[in-house]
């Protein structure tokens, strides 16, 4: 091997993603990775570091950090970055491309909780509207926003009865198809962790989203079953071995719903290239996004690029590792994730999202309290109850009259409430019931659980905090 080698950073900026011979960067030496693209186990995405060097994405992708990788990468190596482009022995930070330099400029009132990769709560007048406008819906990444051109994009589909796969261009998926349109509201299973934790006292691991991690908007976009009847799927009479729909984004996240759910015409699983009446944002998975509604926000993937149906669900870490909910007394030392299994549809939620004085009234001592209430599967809410007394008398909050658009109520329903002011001390407290009956239980401890998903326990807040 011509480890002898130096290069000097300009040569090895030429073997970007798109030369025939990529190149990487660890520390100061150099690998040609052609080669190993074929194994690579997270595929073509190693392009993404062509060019530069691979440290900031072996930092998102923690994975890489063993030394079986490092060994795997030493067959690689063609030589060392030439030592006069280094200082202080290390290819200086400004030559190394950063993989978040391609994300949006955001909106500065969404609630950023981290900046690489972005998570970011809606802030109140997010939640406070019916329709979320799309700079202030919550962004929920696990890396970077990737940069695709319309005209390069693809989406491949590949029906699995072994024919050959099918592709389509963003034009087909919006020209060859009818059109839908639904208001959908995304919740990510960790929304009210914070409040989970605190309510319980233990803490879950993950983001401590407060009630923000929500948003409400239209979509627009052909049905995912007519594009799977156009690359050949029997959707009236599918063969009976095929039970789970994979969804591949272009970050590399992918995961998967039940087959029934996008066969179903009035499920309305959308691929969503509009959002709002425009197109989508790079946040929100231009040029194409999954829309599974009535799921957890999980499975609707951004950025999709290749659905593919399966004997079984998907094997990504967010399918079998991440977004299942297990027992209080579970942790992650006694965990078996496969007992589990993955969250699809949700249970009933609501917030008090604000608590103000009654303009409207001319009494000092009115106050307004406002939130939503959501339930998954497309379940409508059907009461809300609010107690300003510690929960020992409630009264029902009135439910704004929204226009749901589609076959089912996959929107929240915004709710607002108008009472007399109580002493400061005391808390006001929200329930909600959807259409199956189901309700929220009173407090976090019984359903903690260690990966804080699925809280939905009363939201109680002292009044003197919201106004
Ligand atoms: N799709 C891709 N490709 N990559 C992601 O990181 N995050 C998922 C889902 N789809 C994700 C994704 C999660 S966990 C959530 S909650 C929603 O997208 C968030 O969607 P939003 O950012 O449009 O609010
Ligand atoms: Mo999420």
């Amino acid at each position: 091997k011509a480890t002898g080698k130096f290069f000097k950073l300009e040569e090895i900026r030429q073997h970007g993603p798109d030369s025939d011979r990529p190149w990487i960067m660890r520390g100061n030496k150099v690998y040609d990775i052609t080669d190993w693209i074929e194994s690579h186990p997270g595929g073509k995405v190693i392009l993404r570091a062509a060019g530069s060097a691979v440290e900031p994405y072996w930092d998102i992708f923690t994975i890489h950090k063993k030394t079986d990788v490092y060994q795997i990468l030493e067959q690689y190596l063609i030589g060392h970055v030439d030592p006069d482009d280094l200082v202080d022995g290390q290819v200086p930070k400004g030559s190394i491309e950063d993989p978040f330099s391609g994300d949006p400029i955001r909106d500065s009132s969404l609630v950023v909780l981290t900046d690489r990769p972005c998570n970011a709560e809606s802030p109140m007048s997010g939640l406070t509207s019916f329709i979320t406008s799309t700079a202030l819906f919550y962004v929920r990444h696990h890396f970077w926003v990737p940069q695709i051109a319309k005209e390069s994009y693809k989406m491949t589909i590949d029906i699995g009865d072994g024919s050959d796969e099918k592709t389509y261009t963003l034009r087909d998926l919006q020209t060859k198809f009818p059109q839908h349109t639904i208001t959908a509201t995304l919740q990510c299973s960790g929304n009210r962790r914070a409040h989970m934790n605190e309510g319980s006292g233990r803490d879950a691991s993950g983001l401590k989203w407060g009630a923000g991690a929500i948003s409400n908007a239209e979509w627009r976009g052909p049905l995912l079953r007519d594009v799977l009847a156009d690359a050949g799927f029997d959707v009236d009479s599918p063969p009976g071995d095929l039970q789970h729909v994979e969804f591949y984004g272009e970050d590399t996240y992918s995961t998967s719903v039940p087959i029934d759910k996008v066969l179903d015409p009035r499920q309305d699983v959308l691929l969503a290239c509009e959002m709002n009446g425009e197109t989508l944002t790079g946040d929100h998975g231009y040029p194409v996004r999954a829309l599974v509604p009535g799921n957890t926000a999980a499975r609707s993937v951004k950025w999709v690029n290749r659905i593919s149906l399966l004997e079984d669900e998907s094997q990504s870490q967010w399918q079998q590792r991440d977004y299942k909910g297990f027992g209080p007394n579970e942790t992650r030392d006694t965990i078996d994730w496969d007992s589990a299994p993955c969250i699809q549809d949700t249970p009933v939620q609501s917030a008090i999202t604000t608590i103000r004085p009654d303009q409207n009234n001319d009494r000092s001592d009115s106050m307004v309290v406002e939130g939503y209430a959501f339930s998954g599967g497309g379940r409508k809410i059907v009461r809300v109850d609010v107690s300003i007394d510690n929960g020992k008398t409630w009264t029902q909050a009135k439910i704004e009259p929204h226009k749901h658009l589609g076959h089912k109520t996959w929107s929240w329903s915004l709710w607002t409430h108008r009472c007399r002011r109580p002493p400061a001390d005391s808390c006001v407290i929200v329930k909600a019931v959807d259409e199956a009956y189901n309700s929220q239980p009173d407090s976090f401890g019984p359903i903690w659980n260690f990966r804080g998903v699925l809280a939905n326990a009363w939201h109680r807040v002292r009044i003197d905090k919201l106004f």
